[in-house]
């Protein structure tokens, strides 16, 4: 019989916050299995309501049977336990700072681009300023360096990655524009740099795909972001 896999990804092709995981395991070439959730949002797994019972959300990571959620905490678990090609920054306040961002681009730039996204209107326009501004921030840190991580892509890149992919097909299907690259010249060579990086470019959901099920969902999510 084939030996089990230790590590395994629950999660579903679309997700951001599980390619954040996926990259991570190519780039430290841990050897996992992909599990994929079949119906999210009516019909959770028995393995996604056992391992998660919290968030009830993917991704979780399963290492030798013990569960670990939430993306970013996800990161730092993986970058600790297989520390080949480190992630995290070896000096503390560089360290401290990363977590910031990453906090940040998740509390308040990856929620308004999603509404900006999933909106219309006057709420879509407040939704697309706030990220806008959150653009304006992203920019200044990046002071000329190709990655967030300096040379090579460090954990704020793998947690702002959706931005460099995401973005553009959520800006498409919204019919909204956020990501202005004459204004944000520096964000415009990191999203380049990033989806061209050897790792993360084979490792992109397609862009076709995403664009026929994100149309059917913003359909479904305009009940929820009305004005
Ligand atoms: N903060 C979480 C967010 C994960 C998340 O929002 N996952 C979504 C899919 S992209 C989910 O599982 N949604 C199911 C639900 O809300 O019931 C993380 O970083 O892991």
């Amino acid at each position: 019989m084939a030996k089990q896999k230790e590590v395994k990804l629950l999660g579903v092709w679309l997700s951001p916050f599980v390619c954040r995981i996926k990259w991570v395991l190519k780039l430290k070439q841990v050897d996992y299995e992909n599990i994929e959730e079949e119906d999210l949002f009516n019909n959770k797994s028995e393995l996604l309501l056992s391992s998660n019972p919290i968030h009830k959300k993917i991704p979780v990571l399963l290492h030798n049977g013990k569960a670990i959620v939430e993306s970013l905490n996800i990161l730092e678990y993986i970058d600790e336990t297989w520390p080949q090609s480190p992630l995290m920054p070896q000096d503390p306040y560089d360290r401290a700072m990363a977590r910031f961002w990453a906090k940040f681009a998740d509390e308040k730039f990856i929620t308004a681009t999603f509404e900006a996204f999933a909106s219309e209107g006057e709420k879509q326009n407040k939704a697309i300023g706030l990220a806008v501004e959150c653009l304006g921030f992203l920019e200044e840190q990046l002071q000329g360096k190709p990655f967030f991580g300096g040379e090579t892509i460090g954990y704020l890149d793998i947690a702002l990655g959706w931005a460099a992919y995401w973005l553009q097909v959520w800006e498409e299907v919204g019919s909204m524009e956020i990501m202005d690259p004459i204004k944000f010249p520096s964000i415009n060579k990191w999203m380049n740099n990033f989806v061209e990086s050897s790792v993360i470019k084979d490792n992109l959901p397609p862009r076709d795909k995403m664009v026929l099920v994100l149309t059917e969902y913003r359909k479904i999510l305009a009940g929820f972001y009305k004005v």
